[in-house]
């Protein structure tokens, strides 16, 4: 069984990053608003090359997603089934989904604006709210997430991700990479 603390942060990844357009499920037409609202961030138009990488790293993520967890292939990952999925990584996390590795390194690709390797608050915080986060919520996580440090490196942000889906312990730094300061 998954602790309620855990529900809540995997819901949270859920309805903020995931269900786009808040149907209840995520589809590809999810996936296709992640694209836009991504280009719309950075200021690319459609027949731009970084949308299309973009578009591309996306489409695959969802390919790779619905092929793990759409138990019942309707074409759809319900809340069960995306809950389902992530308790099978905590039993595992060193052995993630190939889709899971996918989304870890696109999420750190994408709030790394400067391509330096690192990511600062300022960089982390404008990422999610374009996703409808708050923003200065989103740079109070960064702070705790960073332990007060202002970068965060690529190694970090690996072990931060798998301890965001696996820890019950309140206070891991690891519970705010998603750009939420409290649970
Ligand atoms: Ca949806
Ligand atoms: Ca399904």
């Amino acid at each position: 069984m998954v602790s309620d603390f855990r529900k809540k942060k995997l819901l949270h990844v859920f309805t903020s990053f995931f269900d786009r357009n808040g149907s209840g499920s995520i589809d590809k037409k999810d996936f296709e608003l992640a694209v836009d609202n991504i280009s719309k961030l950075r200021g690319w138009s459609a027949g731009d090359a970084k949308y299309k990488e973009i578009q591309s790293s996306l489409m695959k993520i969802w390919d790779t997603l619905q092929g793990r967890a759409d138990a019942d292939k309707d074409g759809e990952i319900s809340v069960d089934e995306w809950i389902a999925m992530w308790e099978e990584f905590a039993k595992n996390p060193s052995a993630p989904l190939e889709w899971q590795s996918l989304y870890c390194k696109f999420i750190f690709n994408l709030e790394d604006a400067s391509g330096d390797g690192a990511i600062d608050g300022e960089e982390f915080s404008s990422v999610y709210a374009s996703f409808g986060l708050n923003k200065d919520d989103a740079l109070a996580a960064f702070r705790k997430m960073s332990k007060g440090k202002a970068n965060v490196s690529w190694a970090e942000f690996q072990d931060l991700w798998k301890e965001y889906f696996t820890t019950e312990d309140v206070n891991a730094a690891g519970n705010y990479i998603f750009g939420k300061s409290s649970f």
